[in-house]
């Protein structure tokens, strides 16, 4: 799949006529008078130029796709987290600087009116922003692809810090107006809940009746591709009552009551759940996964049978993709549509089913595994608890026909876990129904088959594989490191933006000089960007000559920032025994949300707030260490985090994390990793090159290992001086002097509630590396030549390679032709 090259001859590209159109929709768009617009009304009203010309990208793919009858490739996430828009779209039409001069003759700075943008933070982590880096690549490389998902009022919440701890407030990101999508009123589906069946007979067509309904509007915001005419729709579902008032009630005179009930219906859509990796099973979830299964199913189905006669080509026009199991319910509901619907028969509709949808898992642990009791599905989704069943007695009943009776088998094996009350097992169900199973990293694909899959790899090993995660090169180089996108730029030219492999033309420049000395320059401007962010939004001086040694991700125990707190007490311990020794001045950054009911995660940003109080405070310590807890981490911080890190924080317990994304995204940067073996750390040492990396701690067969002969964290405690002298402080009150047992559960889950994620068994190893981070950082010149070997082994993880894997692989589609522009 070979990208069509930058259409430079760009008829769009004319200042005076960007001007015009600009003015245009500040009056007539915003109703501003340019005298009057505030930089705001400038925003909106440049997008909305910007807008138009995406328009007719967008117009063209859509006729080009229809014309084809391509195969549909329709990506289901609960989640995409784009971010802001503005910037990228300039960059994925080359207008930015058209638009840059055309803004200045208004006497407006494009950069800053680009950081107004609220982020769309409708995600929570990697997962969401995953899907986001998908839609652009999909978009890139011309795969006709649709994402649907649900348009949150509510994004993830925002984060703020008081007292050291995290406070969430709401992220009503819509407050000025979203200029980037279009409302569609007219498409619009009926989404039903609740309610009974009538007329059921098994693997036949039912009636289900006595619902109450809400409705589904879509949203539509147009996904550009880079240097290319190919754009994609992301379809965000937001949800209506089906009648704007209740008017029995409004005639009983109970005005209120009316609204509350149109209220209810809209609650769907509302707020988005701010659990990483966790679940928390409420009935409100359950409702949003159906809602946005359901609308999306409903519309691809009526797209399909516009151009085609019933449903025997349906899997050579449509792929269904699953990110993880959140939007699963989209087998069951194809499965009604088809079988009550529109009279296909039970197994016709099965057989199309399993060929059209495919399925990501995106994490092995147990909290995240969606399960839902038996009991509520069967009043939210009674039709679908009894598809499920069929499904699930036509599947026992082939495997017992094939591999005779084995009870223990069929427990394990059945969509529905009977061992206490009963739940239907969510992930089985996607692995069941799809012709593909693929885990985000080697490592976690391997551990998949061997742990919760292993009865179904070993029936149906065909179906599962692997599709490494990555990221694209267009946000997280081009757009978010200008000063060393412009250096790559001149030195290897501009064409790894769509062919990430041409880094590799760097490695040979690792050993000159002057490009080494430029590669430092651009580090440095980096650092001083989030240096200045620093001291403007946190009042903190921090050295830019120090290492910026980062952690930057959702705050989750199997992360293990905790083991980074203990390695920063540690540093402070030798500072203050050793006041003129010879430390490696640094500066270590966190940022990330917790999930606003985990209580351990929470107490450990707040530990973090307190040690960063204690040691920032300390006039013995001076330049040699401070410590940040960057609030309210998003994309967009991400965006200028990413690019100043000299060390990466990769440090997960062996076999906990599927893949990770910011390691990608920080090497990518220009930052060297210190990391455990898991994840897609595992395939960035083999890019990278084993001396290239900082890789410590046990592996996955090592952690298995310890558990299995019953893991002794007080041993460590004990054995290990410096490390108990670590633990004490923290447990004494040496942070919170106000409140000296603040932090004794913490101190407990590690030393004498068997410290789930070996923090103490890997403890004296990160510090060993640690040491060894230091002495590279001595030598600049060393350093950077690792750097700079990291960026050139960085091609692999960009999500084009992921997505035309996918897109060969699982999806077997081919891109949409498109005629050159102008
Ligand atoms: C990942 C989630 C997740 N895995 C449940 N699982 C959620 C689970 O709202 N929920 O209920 C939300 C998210 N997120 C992440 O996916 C992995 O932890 C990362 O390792 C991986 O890089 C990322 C993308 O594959």
């Amino acid at each position: 799949m070979t990208p069509a090259t930058f259409e430079y001859d760009h008829p769009d590209r004319d200042v005076a006529a960007f001007k015009r159109s600009v003015a245009t929709k500040l009056m007539y768009a915003v109703g501003k008078d340019p005298f009057a617009a505030s930089q705001d009304d400038w925003l909106h009203a440049t997008a909305l130029a910007v807008r138009d010309l995406l328009v007719e990208r967008w117009m063209a793919t859509t006729r080009a796709s229809y014309a084809q009858d391509v195969k549909r490739v329709y990506y289901l996430s609960m989640e995409f987290l784009i971010g802001r828009t503005f910037t990228n779209a300039l960059l994925a039409v080359d207008l930015y600087d058209t638009v840059k001069a055309a803004l200045a003759d208004f006497d407006i700075d494009v950069a800053a009116l680009g950081e107004r943008e609220p982020d769309a933070a409708l995600g929570n982590g990697g997962l969401g922003r995953l899907a986001a880096c998908f839609l652009d690549s999909m978009a890139t490389l011309g795969v006709p692809g649709m994402g649907y998902g649900i348009r949150y009022e509510y994004g993830m919440f925002r984060q703020r810090i008081i007292d050291g701890q995290q406070v969430e407030t709401p992220d009503y990101w819509l407050t000025r107006g979203n200029p980037w999508e279009f409302q569609r009123p007219e498409v619009k589906y009926r989404v039903r809940f609740g309610g009974h069946v009538e007329g059921r007979q098994a693997y036949g067509a039912a009636k289900w009746v006595g619902t109450h309904d809400v409705l589904a509007m879509a949203y539509d915001t147009i996904i550009p591709g880079y240097g290319t005419q190919a754009t994609n729709t992301l379809r965000l579902w937001s949800a209506r009552a089906t009648e704007e008032i209740d008017l029995s009630a409004f005639n009983r005179g109970n005005y209120f009551e009316a609204v509350e009930s149109k209220n209810h219906s809209e609650n769907v859509s509302r707020v988005l759940y701010p659990d990483d990796s966790t679940l928390s099973g409420k009935e409100l979830r359950l409702h949003q996964e159906y809602f946005f299964c359901s609308a999306s199913v409903q519309d691809l189905v009526r797209r399909y049978l516009r151009t085609h006669e019933g449903f025997g080509q349906l899997h050579e026009k449509v792929s269904i993709h699953l990110n993880d199991t959140h939007p699963v319910l989209a087998v069951p509901e194809l499965m009604r549509v088809l079988v009550d619907e529109y009279d296909v028969n039970w197994d016709e509709a099965w057989a199309q089913t399993q060929k059209v949808f495919s399925y990501t898992n995106h994490t092995l642990m147990h909290e995240a595994l969606e399960t839902w009791p038996v009991e509520m599905l069967g009043r939210v989704l009674p039709r679908h608890l009894q598809i499920i069943f069929d499904i699930n007695a036509r599947f026992l009943g082939e495997v017992a026909a094939q591999v005779g009776p084995d009870t223990d088998l069929m427990r394990r094996l059945s969509l529905v876990d009977e061992s206490g009350e009963r739940r239907v097992r969510m992930a089985y169900l996607a692995v069941l129904a799809s012709h593909s199973v693929n885990g985000v990293s080697a490592l976690h694909s391997e551990l998949m088959t061997q742990s919760i899959f292993a009865d179904f790899a070993r029936l149906f090993p065909e179906r599962f594989n692997n599709k490494t995660n990555g990221v694209t090169p267009r946000r997280w180089l081009g757009q978010a490191n200008p000063p060393l996108a412009a250096l790559l730029d001149k030195r290897i030219g501009r064409g790894w933006r769509r062919d990430l492999a041409q880094l590799e033309a760097l490695k040979p420049m690792a050993d000159q000089p002057t490009f080494v000395r430029a590669f430092r320059h651009a580090k440095r401007e980096n650092k001083l960007r989030l240096a200045n962010w620093i001291e403007q939004h946190m009042g903190l001086v921090v050295d830019t000559d120090a290492m910026f040694d980062v952690q930057v991700k959702r705050i989750h125990e199997y992360k293990r920032q905790l083991l980074n707190v203990l390695h920063v007490i540690t540093r402070y311990h030798r500072i203050l025994d050793d006041p003129h020794g010879h430390h490696v001045p640094r500066v270590v950054v966190f940022a990330g949300k917790a999930a606003s009911a985990y209580v351990t995660a929470k107490q450990v940003i707040r530990l973090i707030n307190d040690v960063a109080a204690v040691i920032n405070a300390d006039e013995r310590v001076g330049k040699l260490l401070k410590v940040v807890f960057l609030p309210n981490y998003s994309v967009s911080l991400a965006e200028i985090i990413m690019p100043a890190a000299d060390l990466s924080e990769q440090i997960s317990t062996a076999g906990t994390e599927a893949s990770g994304t910011g390691n990608m995204k920080f090497a990518l940067n220009g930052a060297l990793t210190i990391g455990t073996l898991d994840g897609a750390n595992v395939e960035m040492k083999d890019a990278v090159g084993d001396d290239n990396i900082f890789i410590f701690g046990n592996t996955t067969p090592q952690v298995a290992e310890i558990r299995a002969k019953g893991y002794q964290p007080r041993s460590f405690y004990e054995g290990d001086a410096e490390l108990r002298r670590v633990l004490d402080a923290i447990q004494s009150g040496a942070f919170s002097p106000g409140e000296p047992g603040r932090y004794q559960s913490l101190f407990d889950t590690l030393v004498n509630w068997g410290d789930h994620y070996l923090l103490l068994a890997d403890y004296a190893a990160y510090v060993a590396k640690q040491a060894e981070v230091d002495a590279l950082y001595r030598d600049p010149e060393a350093w950077t030549r690792k750097a700079i070997l990291n960026v050139a082994g960085m091609g692999v993880f960009s999500s084009d390679r992921t997505i035309a894997e996918y897109a060969h692989e699982i999806w077997r589609t081919r891109p949409v032709m498109l005629g050159k522009a102008g």
